[in-house]
C-alpha cells in the first residue's frame, strides 16, 4: 500500500464503506415471529401450530426452541440474536432466506469428543463421526435426587440395570426452568468427576442427555467431561426439554447436523413411546 491514497479511491472506499453499514443495518433487525399460536377465529387457517407432544402423546419433542433469550455459556444477556434476513420478499427477492450464527453449543445440542480433548480435534473426531447407532434406540427417562449433584453415590442409588445404553437424565434443572433463564446459572446440576467415572466403569450406558447446557456440573466441568469423553464411546447430549415427559423407556431418536470439523452441533431429539 502506498501512503498517500489518490482522493477517487479514498471516496470509493468510503462510498463502499457506507453501503456496507447500510447493508449490515437493513440485516440487523429479524421479523418478529408469532408464538402465540392459539387460535384466532378471524384468520385461523394461517395459525401456525407449534408442539411439544405429536401423534396424541406418542411422540415428545425433548429439543428446545431457539430463540434470542435462551441461556449461553456464561451470558447474562442469553444467546442474542442469531437469525437475520438478509433477503427476503418484502424488500423485492425472490423468496426470504435466513442466515444464522451462534456457538455450536447452543441449546438441544451435542459433544464430539474433540470438544475438550484436543488431540481427538486435531484427529477429526467431530459431529460427523458421531455414531447415529448410539443416538437412535432404546433408552430411559430417570428423575435424579434433587437435593444433589450426579454423583457416584447417586448414581449407584439410581440401579439402571446393565444392558440399558442411552439415559436421559431429569434433575433440578428442569424443576428450576434454567432453560428458560436468559442468564447462565452456574449453580445448575451436573455431573460430578466422580459420577461421571462411575458411570463410565459400572454401566453399559454410551448415550447420556441432560436438562441443562452442560452434563458436567460448574465445579468439574473439565474432569467429569474428560471421563466421558477419553473412550470416545459415549455421547453426550445436553440441554434438553424434559418437563412433562413421563419417566419411562422410550425409543430415543437424536440427529447432530454433518458439520465437518465442529465439536459440537444443535440437535433435534425426540422420544417415541
Ligand atoms: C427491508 O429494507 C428496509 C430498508 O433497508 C429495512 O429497514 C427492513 O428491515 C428490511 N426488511 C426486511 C424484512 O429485511
Ligand atoms: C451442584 O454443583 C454446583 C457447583 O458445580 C453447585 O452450585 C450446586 O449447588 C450443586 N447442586 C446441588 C443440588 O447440590
Ligand atoms: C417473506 O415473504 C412473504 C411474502 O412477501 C412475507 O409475507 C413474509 O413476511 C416474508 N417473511 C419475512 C420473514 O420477511
Amino acid at each position: 500500500m502506498t501512503k498517500t491514497m489518490s482522493s477517487p479511491l479514498l471516496l470509493l472506499l468510503l462510498l463502499f464503506t457506507a453501503i456496507t453499514f447500510v447493508a449490515a443495518t437493513s440485516m440487523s433487525a429479524y421479523p418478529s415471529v408469532p408464538t402465540d399460536c392459539t387460535v384466532s377465529p378471524a384468520d385461523n387457517e394461517l395459525v401456525p401450530v407449534r408442539r411439544e407432544v405429536y401423534g396424541g402423546g406418542r411422540i415428545f419433542d425433548i429439543s428446545h426452541r431457539y430463540t434470542a433469550d435462551m441461556p449461553s455459556f456464561w451470558s447474562t444477556d442469553g444467546v442474542g440474536q442469531f437469525l437475520w434476513l438478509p433477503a427476503s420478499m418484502k424488500n423485492g427477492s425472490l423468496a426470504n432466506n435466513s442466515v444464522m450464527k451462534m456457538q455450536t453449543h447452543t441449546g438441544t445440542h451435542v459433544d464430539a469428543p474433540g470438544h475438550m480433548i484436543d488431540r481427538y480435534f486435531d484427529a477429526g473426531f467431530d459431529v460427523d463421526t458421531l455414531d447415529l447407532e448410539v443416538l437412535n434406540g432404546q433408552g430411559l427417562l430417570v428423575d435424579v435426587p434433587r437435593d444433589s449433584n450426579i454423583t457416584a453415590e447417586v448414581m449407584e442409588s439410581l440401579k439402571i440395570p446393565k444392558g440399558v445404553r442411552r439415559v436421559l437424565f431429569r434433575t433440578l434443572n428442569t424443576d428450576r426452568g434454567l432453560m428458560y433463564k436468559r442468564e447462565y446459572d452456574t449453580s445448575y446440576v451436573g455431573f460430578t468427576k466422580d459420577g461421571a467415572r462411575w458411570l463410565v466403569k459400572n454401566t453399559d450406558i454410551k448415550l447420556v442427555g441432560l436438562d441443562f447446557l452442560s452434563v458436567a456440573c460448574d465445579d468439574d466441568l473439565l474432569s467429569a467431561h474428560l471421563e466421558f469423553f477419553e473412550s470416545r464411546e459415549i455421547i453426550l447430549v445436553e440441554g434438553l426439554k424434559l418437563d412433562d415427559v413421563p419417566v419411562g423407556i422410550y425409543n430415543v431418536h437424536c440427529l447432530p447436523l454433518r458439520l465437518l470439523g465442529a465439536e459440537g452441533s444443535p440437535i433435534r431429539c425426540i422420544l417415541i413411546k
